[in-house]
Formats: C-alpha cells, sequence, structure tokens
C-alpha cells in the first residue's frame, strides 16, 4: 500500500480553515485528520463537532480521519454526521464498549478504527483486527500538537505491522504524533500507511503548504 498523507487541521491556520482545507484538497491528500477532544479523556479542546460537521461542505476529495479523543465517543456521531466514506478513530482506553461502538460506525458506513495511547501495548488491538479497517499508533502523549515522540515509539509501530501481518488482515495502520520530517521515513520502515502531518513537518511557520505536502508525499511514499 502507498504511503498516504492525513494533515492534522488542528495544526493549520485556525483563522483561515476553510481556505486550508480547499487548499488540501486541491492537493491530492488522501486524509483530512480530524481531531476531537473532550477536556475529560484529555485535558484540551480543539475542534468541535459543528467545525467536524462543517468541513463535509468543502472536502471534494479527502476523507474526513476523525480521531476522537473522548469518552463515550459514541455521543458525537450524529453532530458530526459520521457517515459513508469516514474514518473514524476511537481510543480502546475510553470506550466501556468497544464492540458497540465499532458496530455503531460500521452501521453508519464509516471505517471503524482504534486508536491506543503511547501506554497500550499494541497486542490489544489483535481480539480487534477482524472488526475494524485501521488502527492509530499514538506516538505522543494525545492531547496537544508540538509534543515529543515517545521512546520506543519505532519498536512498537514495527511490532503493531507484524501483528496485523500475522492476523492475515487488511489492516491499515496510522501513525500519529510528532510525525516530523526526520521520523518519517522511519515510521514508514517501520510499516505505517497513513502519517498524520502537523506542527513538525508541513504546518511549520514560513512553509508553503503546497511544496511541504509534496515533500512529505515523496518522503512515505
Ligand atoms: C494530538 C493529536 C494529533 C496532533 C498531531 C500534531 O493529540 O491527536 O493528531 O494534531 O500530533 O502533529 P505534531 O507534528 O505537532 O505532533
Ligand atoms: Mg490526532
Amino acid at each position: 500500500m502507498k504511503g498516504m498523507l492525513s494533515p492534522s487541521l488542528m495544526c493549520a491556520d485556525v483563522l483561515n480553515l476553510q481556505s486550508e482545507l480547499e487548499t488540501l484538497d486541491r492537493l491530492d491528500v488522501d486524509y483530512i485528520h480530524l481531531d476531537f477532544m473532550d477536556n475529560k479523556f484529555v485535558p484540551n479542546i480543539t475542534l468541535d463537532t459543528s467545525i467536524v460537521k462543517a468541513c463535509k461542505t468543502v472536502l471534494k476529495h479527502m476523507r474526513r480521519d476523525i480521531h476522537i479523543m473522548a469518552y463515550e465517543p459514541q455521543q458525537y456521531f450524529d453532530r458530526m454526521e459520521i457517515g459513508e466514506g469516514d474514518v473514524v478513530s476511537v481510543h480502546y482506553e475510553a470506550c466501556d464498549d468497544l464492540d458497540g461502538v465499532i458496530a455503531d460506525i460500521r452501521a453508519r458506513g464509516a471505517s471503524p478504527y482504534i486508536a491506543i495511547s503511547p501506554d497500550t501495548k499494541p497486542e490489544v488491538l489483535c481480539d480487534y483486527f477482524d472488526k475494524i479497517d485501521g488502527c492509530v499508533v499514538m506516538t505522543v502523549y494525545p492531547g496537544f500538537a508540538g509534543r515529543p515522540m515517545v521512546a520506543g515509539s519505532f519498536e512498537k509501530l514495527k511490532r503493531t505491522r507484524q501483528l496485523i501481518d500475522e492476523s492475515g488482515r487488511n489492516v491499515i495502520l496510522e501513525v500519529d504524533g510528532n510525525v516530523s520530517w526526520d521520523y518519517c521515513k522511519k515510521m514508514r520502515e517501520c510499516g505505517a500507511d497513513v502519517f498524520v502531518a502537523g506542527s513538525s513537518s508541513i504546518f511549520q511557520k514560513g512553509l508553503k503548504l503546497d511544496e511541504a505536502v509534496a515533500r512529505m508525499k515523496e518522503l512515505v511514499k
């Protein structure tokens, strides 16, 4: 599978979200990463459900890659208008009834992914590989952009890839957190398919978005 980008909207110019979205959409980027937080599971709030929903009206090519860092994520699905074509990641650590949440995402025509925080072992995913389309390995503690990569993250990515391959399932491996210019190539070598690009790469100050996206695509292809 080719390497794909999922630029993180919370790292874009928040006063010009529509034009940032339109630019990325024109650049043949596969996903737009939309971080939703509840200020409980993680101590922060970024994009709210109305922004996640409004993106639908702008996107022509990119799929929404909605990363829900919240307890009881199902309560937000209607307000986000989750449906066909969406990727929806919920946290293993935040769901009491993960099977029910996955089934709900599937019933809406979207692709269920499970995200795991740095302290969660990838082996927990094995029971779900036949129910999900992808998983997100967080390589920073979730809640904020610009955080340093947690030690051991490359090995964790490699191990997750190995577990997916051993399962024989076609599960996408997404990496989120400090996917920098320096680290992204190695993350690709560790088996990641989708790269959340944020403040440590394409949204660095002074870079032109089209040039930054082209450079990143080349590094993870
Ligand atoms: C963090 C969030 C991420 C960030 C991304 C930012 O809680 O889930 O998706 O937006 O990590 O990128 P960077 O390069 O600043 O780490
Ligand atoms: Mg995220």
